[in-house]
């Protein structure tokens, strides 16, 4: 099952490319590198606008490209919100892409504060791929990279809030590798804040059982709290990769997709 997708093999993304339906719009956080006008900067490139689309209108679209494309082999869900923030369109969708694209691989992003809950569901429903994001494994600080979370009815914040977060991305993760789901971790590097935390992260989701690692470079959004941060130099992403090498393989080609990207890895296409 791995071989033929494009971020979780890197032989794959010359050949094989995904379909993203953008049909998330909520999310259940707060990160300080977020503008919600844009796409979750946790998979997607920020700075870019996806429309939404409803569950019925994104798989048509999705069976008419799969139809012309046949390298296209996953179908993705990756916001521009979170996923799981949005479990009656996200589930729902994955139920159309299973009857009406049933040989495609499925694949979801999420924050994961979610995740404990919907895990079963979403193994049931024949995910094979999902990526969680784990921007720190110690609350003191993820403090500094979540602003809020919202969890049954209540707003958290602080190191409240990023320990929450944390124990309901480990409970989800281990709940996906006791149902065989292939884990992708990503971790955004937030200069002066967590780039020196990368190899606690990736030691601890390593004992989660997560199967890759996804280190990727803040890119700044204007007017939020990260903004100032700026941007890891390729130097010291390379040396971010090589120190959490020694826990998990790492993916070097991600090219941070739009929620709503067509096509291969790199290629401009959306889902039009
Ligand atoms: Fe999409 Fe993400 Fe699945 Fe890939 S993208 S939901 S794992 S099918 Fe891939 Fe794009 Fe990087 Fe994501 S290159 S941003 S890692
Ligand atoms: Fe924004 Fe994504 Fe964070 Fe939600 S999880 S606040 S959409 S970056």
């Amino acid at each position: 099952m791995m071989s033929q997708h494009p971020c979780f093999n890197k032989e794959a993304h010359r050949v094989y490319g995904r379909i993203h339906l953008p049909v998330a719009p909520e999310c259940n956080i707060s990160c300080g590198f977020c503008d919600r006008k844009f796409s979750c900067a946790n998979e997607s490139r920020p700075g870019v606008t996806a429309s939404v689309l409803s569950p019925e209108e994104a798989v048509e679209k999705a069976v008419r490209q799969a139809a012309l494309h046949p390298e296209l082999k996953v179908i993705g869900i990756a916001g521009p919100g979170d996923p799981l923030a949005n479990p009656e369109k996200t589930l729902g969708t994955l139920r159309l892409v299973r009857e009406h694209l049933p040989d495609m691989l499925l694949c979801l992003s999420s924050n994961g504060l979610a995740l404990p809950g919907l895990a079963d569901d979403i193994a049931d429903l024949g995910v094979t791929h999902m990526t969680v994001t784990v921007n720190a494994v110690s609350p003191a600080v993820g403090a500094h990279i979540y602003r809020h979370v919202r969890l049954d009815g209540k707003t958290l914040s602080g190191e409240d809030a990023a320990a929450a977060i944390l124990a309901r991305q480990e409970e989800g993760v281990r709940k996906l590798k006791a149902r065989s789901v292939t884990v992708k971790i990503n971790m955004v590097i937030v200069p002066g804040v967590n780039d020196a935390h990368a190899e606690d992260v990736a030691r601890a989701v390593k004992s989660w059982g997560a199967d890759l690692m996804n280190c990727m470079p803040l890119m700044p959004v204007a007017g939020t709290p990260l903004e100032s941060c700026g941007s890891p130099s390729p130097e010291s992403m390379a040396a971010i990769r090589t120190t959490a090498e020694a826990y998990l393989p790492q993916m070097r080609h991600c090219t941070r997709c739009r929620a709503d990207a067509c096509g291969l890895l790199g290629q401009p296409g959306i889902l039009g």
